[in-house]
């Protein structure tokens, strides 16, 4: 698979051929995570599978620079599942950030069916509620989660 690698450590894209897989490494909470773009348009449960099977898990969005980075990954106007579902809305890695980056009206949860969440980058990376059965781009990590790691 072809990568690019962008280092926020070194600022700089390594690797200029990608085109199926987008990386961003960043420290967050003093440990690294890759962020990975995957574009195979998928349910919000089998792009979970996905992740866990090649990568850590789905995204986890932990403040605003976690955003951003992710923004940067994803083609304009795409929007991209993010690692966030209503459980009274719980990371699926465990994590207890409470950040949150909802788009105005959203969550709305339509037709009481939006337990997903997508970024919307067309719109500054913001957030929406999703039905989980639409097939989307997604977003993976690969690094160390919060949950198996005690500071
Ligand atoms: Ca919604």
């Amino acid at each position: 698979m072809k990568i690019v690698r962008l280092s926020s450590e070194i600022g700089k894209v390594e690797n200029q051929t990608a085109e199926e897989e987008h990386c961003a490494q960043m420290t967050s909470y003093g440990l690294y995570v890759t962020f990975v773009f995957i574009k195979n348009m998928m349910t919000w449960t089998d792009a979970q599978s996905f992740c866990r099977a090649n990568y850590t898990d789905l995204a986890s969005v932990r403040n605003m620079s976690e955003n951003q980075k992710i923004k940067e990954l994803i083609p304009k106007g795409k929007k991209a599942w993010i690692g966030l579902f209503r459980d009274s809305w719980k990371w699926i890695d465990g994590s207890s950030s409470s950040f949150r980056y909802w788009d105005t009206k959203e969550p709305n949860n339509n037709f009481h069916k939006e337990m997903c969440v997508a970024a919307y980058f067309g719109k500054e990376g913001k957030w929406e509620d999703w039905n989980c059965d639409y097939k989307r781009a997604f977003v993976c990590y690969s690094g160390k989660s919060s949950n198996k790691f005690k500071y």
